[in-house]
């Protein structure tokens, strides 16, 4: 993978982007992943002229479901007609937990042939480590550095565990679920709170080959239906539930074209507010991982640290006074 310099020139890279140069697209975001002090000081000044760029807002998709539900073959048949249709298409992925063997990678290029050869398409897998909240960072802005490049589709597919979709639907403008035919008691193993985050729902795998054959699905989607109404009440957006099949494609213009009503029903209004509200807590998220990344790197906690560790294991410092301890020499740091 392309590594950053240690002297980064932000400017070539700036230019590189605006030209959709993939190999600057790709430094770039290994850039922006990059948790090194003096990568993050280049990554700051590269997302500032980044957005000096005027571009009409991207159409940014979430993609989430459990794993095997089919959520990268489902981009692979969206991608391909969308970049068919003259889009350009950026795929990134959040996963925070891909200590999966393997990776994502291998999964992700195999499972979107076509689409990772695509010129008009850019494929990113996740960056292979830390917090949700630092790969949550690392996602933003490279989802900024697509977009400066010229994709004005981006796709983020995210694992449907934990809380990397509540992470996912807070940076992209609409929130797509997929899941098979369940019905009956079945339904019960979908979590609710993804059904309050969902704005457009779909029956994957709804072909022969599934093993679901597709009156199945029509028959899951309206119990999915049902309970969404539940869960969702009379919101002004009531989440359109389809059936799709990712592998054959029957179905994935319609999930595109409820895609689109849904950004028609925000406006250009409603958009703008639902991201300046995005940026919100983004500021804050940035915040809470810079402090991570200072204590991790605090001199105070160091010095501390082995002996704070020792006293806790052995029983001899209660939990809340190691943690006073331990704050009391980060906030050392700086006096
Ligand atoms: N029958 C059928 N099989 C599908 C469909 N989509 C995906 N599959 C199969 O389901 C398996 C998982 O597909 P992926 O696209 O990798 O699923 P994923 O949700 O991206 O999986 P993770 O990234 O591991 O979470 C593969 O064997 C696919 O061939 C579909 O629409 N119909
Ligand atoms: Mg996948």
């Amino acid at each position: 993978m392309a590594r950053p310099a240690r002297q980064v020139d932000v400017t070539a890279l700036v230019d590189g982007i605006r030209s959709g140069r993939r190999a600057d697209v790709s430094r770039a975001i290994t850039l922006v992943e990059s948790s090194r002090a003096e990568h993050r000081a280049a990554a700051r000044d590269l997302l500032t002229q980044l957005a000096t760029f005027d571009l009409p807002p991207a159409t940014r998709v979430g993609i989430s479901g459990v794993p095997g539900v089919g959520k990268s073959t489902f981009i692979e048949s969206l991608g391909t007609r969308l970049t068919a249709a003259g889009h350009r298409v950026g795929v990134l992925a959040v996963d925070p937990s891909s200590v999966r063997t393997g990776g994502s990678v291998l999964g992700d290029k195999t499972r979107m042939a076509a689409l990772s050869v695509d010129p008009r398409a850019f494929i990113r897998p996740s960056p292979s480590a830390g917090t949700l909240g630092g790969v949550a960072r690392a996602t933003t802005q490279a989802m900024l550095v697509l977009e400066a490049a010229g994709h004005d589709v981006v796709l983020v597919e995210t694992v449907g565990v934990g809380q990397s979709e509540v992470t996912v639907a807070g940076m992209v403008d609409t929130f797509l679920f997929l899941t098979i035919a369940r019905t009956g008691d079945q339904l019960q193993g979908i979590k609710k709170g993804i059904l309050e985050i969902a704005d457009v729902v779909a029956v994957n795998k709804a072909d022969a080959q599934g093993g679901d054959h597709e009156g199945e699905a029509r028959v899951a989607a309206r119990e999915l239906a049902g309970a969404l109404r539940l869960v969702r009440g009379h919101a002004e957006w009531a989440p359109p539930v389809v059936t799709c099949s990712g592998l054959t494609g029957a179905g994935v213009d319609d999930v595109w074209d409820r895609v689109g009503a849904h950004r028609d029903h925000l406006g250009a209004d409603g958009l703008a507010h639902k991201r300046a509200g995005q940026q919100l807590e983004f500021t804050w998220a940035l915040v809470r991982d810079e402090l991570d990344q200072r204590l991790r790197s605090s001199p105070g906690v160091a010095s501390v640290r082995d002996d704070v560790r020792r006293a806790v294991l052995s029983g001899d410092l209660p939990a809340p006074l190691a943690a006073d301890r331990i704050l009391a020499a980060y906030d050392g740091d700086s006096t």
